[in-house]
């Protein structure tokens, strides 16, 4: 791995101080570099892989593939590099993904600031000398005046606690800990525990090489067909003909992404047979972006919601032959979109096949990991390999791995004990100059997160700008600032019915973690708005400081 960012420091004269910190290398952190870079700033990224891409770097199970369209699902700061990068499919694979970021750091010489294979363990403010000091697992102390936390909304993968894990003899595996060399399933019986995104695309690929897999389900989910293929050349052409008007349309969109009618019409407003076909075209196209926005109101109106979710349940019962099984697959008690809609490449069907088995672990809870295989409160099961694909300490966790101390010694974690609260999703006061990119109280994973991340790094970079330009060494969030945005977030996600699932957004996977709605769902242009509304208002609900009291 390419290391000379202690050469270029010490060249530089201080191998302990830059301006700014980045903490990670995806798709956040490698544009921070950029842009951050154009503003004349020092820079150290920290990320903990031995490469760069973040999600598409750790993320590597058989099937993990982006359920947002590659065109939109791409960095849009410079044309050049839309125009030369190729996409081979509608959505891309992790691998493809994986590529084009590291294309991305080659192209724009990214790699001399990131420091790899090192986490940042605590940040602490210095509010003599307003700076952050930053410590990482191999021993650097960085000070730098700002810190921009590009670590991820699911960076922290989650294994339940199940007793006599250690005991198993066989192999197992995270989704997002993924073997970099990959695993030959070939002839194992495999236990897969999760059925989210991850277990949704990963069941397929394990169905075609395992002799046997077991999918233990807790909560049976919605899924649509991706219906992936290659991008047709003239779509492309087209598509890259109009990009820049495209990445515009996209900003209008509630979601970020291009080419989805803005829906205008509410599913109760459609009679019922017109409704269906409209389904039916929908499920034909494939992908969850159009099906979700089929009507204004699915994720608002129970009853509307009703409709495309009795629609897909129908679906499932078509096409799962044993009616049995069909029945455990069937999605009840929670709104479809409410729990993020699973995008798949025959996960259904998978369950036709001979060698794919489904446990109700709802109704026969997993007890236990024993030497041989997994045993549940009904049965006990032997496998070879047990995959987990049970999520992520969503949206908080990474920051709250961090021991990140702010003025008055005041932690973060303590601060956030009740959930997350920010000023736009940007800053948190009490916690100076320490921006964080796309995650709770911001669009973030309710939209396409490159456009989220875009959005971001380009308002700090005019936030940065306007500090210096006025002489300020500190900018930082006020309380009151953020106690309203935090009061907005909470009002328009309980006028949605996305607090009615126990979901990661919610932190509902997590025992012990406060129920709240994180993201923030009132969609891209109203949250552009508000932040655009800010800047015209001189900033307003963030203070500007020259000195810091203490440090005067
Ligand atoms: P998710 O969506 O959080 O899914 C995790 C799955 O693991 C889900 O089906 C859980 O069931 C299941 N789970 C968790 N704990 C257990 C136990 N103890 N027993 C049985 N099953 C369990 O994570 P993914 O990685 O699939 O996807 C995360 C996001 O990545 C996704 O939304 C996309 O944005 C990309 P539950 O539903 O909690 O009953």
């Amino acid at each position: 791995m390419p290391r000379d960012i202690q050469a270029r420091t010490d060249a530089a004269g201080d191998a302990g101080r830059v301006d700014a910190v980045i903490v990670g290398a995806g798709f956040a952190g490698l544009f921070a570099i950029h842009r951050m870079r154009q503003l004349g700033l020092t820079l150290r990224c920290i990320e903990a892989g031995d490469g760069v891409g973040g999600t598409w770097f750790w993320n590597r199970y058989p099937g993990a593939r982006c359920d947002v369209e590659s065109l939109d699902y791409s960095y849009s700061f410079s044309n050049e590099l839309q125009q030369e990068w190729k996409w081979s499919s509608r959505f891309a694979d992790q691998s493809e993904i994986l590529a084009y970021l590291n294309h991305v750091a080659d192209r724009f010489d990214l790699r001399r600031d990131i420091q790899f294979e090192t986490r940042v363990t605590a940040m602490r403010f210095d509010e003599k000398r307003d700076v952050w000091i930053v410590s990482t697992d191999k021993g650097d102390e960085i000070e730098a005046r700002f810190c921009l936390m590009a670590s991820g909304n699911l960076s922290v993968p989650r294994v339940p606690d199940f007793a006599g894990i250690e005991r198993f003899k066989g192999k197992w595996y995270h989704s997002a800990q993924w073997p970099k060399e990959g695993v030959d399933f070939t002839g194992k019986r495999v236990a897969l525990i999760g059925t989210g995104s991850s277990g949704v695309q990963m069941l397929p690929k394990l169905a075609a090489l395992a002799s046997h897999v077991t999918v233990f389900q807790r909560t049976a989910n919605f899924s649509v067909p991706a219906r992936n293929a290659p991008i047709p050349d003239d779509d492309e052409r087209n598509h890259k003909a109009r990009y820049p008007e495209l990445r515009k349309a996209g900003l209008k969109q509630s979601s970020g992404m291009s080419r989805i009618p803005i829906p205008t019409m509410a599913a109760q407003d459609m009679p019922a047979e017109e409704r269906t076909k409209f389904y039916e075209e929908l499920w034909a196209k494939g992908g969850s972006a159009r099906i979700m926005t089929a009507f204004n109101n699915l994720l608002r109106n129970e009853e509307a919601n009703e409709t495309l979710a009795s629609f897909v349940r129908n679906k499932i019962r078509s096409i799962v032959k044993d009616p049995e099984t069909a029945e455990l697959l069937t999605p009840r008690g929670h709104p479809i979109g409410a729990k993020r809609l699973c995008v798949d490449m025959d996960y259904f069907e998978s369950f036709n096949r001979d060698n794919v088995k489904l446990v109700d672990a709802r109704r026969a809870p997993i007890q236990e990991i024993t030497e041989t295989g997994i045993r549940t409160t009904e049965a006990e099961y032997e496998f070879d390999a047990i995959v987990f694909a049970t999520g992520f300490d969503a949206m908080t966790g990474a920051l709250n791995e961090i021991t990140i101390t702010g003025r008055d010694g005041r932690r973060l974690k303590d601060k956030w004990v009740n959930g997350p609260t920010t000023y736009l999703g940007l800053m948190v006061a009490g916690f100076p100059n320490m921006f964080i990119v796309a995650g709770a109280g911001s669009p973030s994973v309710k939209s396409n997160m490159v456009t989220a991340i875009e959005l971001h790094i380009e308002w700090i970079a005019n936030c940065l700008t306007y500090a210096a330009s006025h002489g300020a060494l500190t900018i930082e969030a006020q309380q009151d600032a953020e106690d309203e945005w935090v009061q907005h977030v909470n009002e328009v996600a309980n006028g949605t019915l996305f607090p009615k699932a126990d979901s990661w957004y919610m932190g509902a996977n997590i025992p012990g973690k406060p129920r709240v709605f994180m993201p923030y769902i009132g969609g891209i242009p109203a949250y552009i708005k508000a932040c655009e509304q800010v800047v015209a208002d001189n900033y307003r609900g963030f203070d500007f400081r020259k000195l810091s009291a203490s440090g005067s």
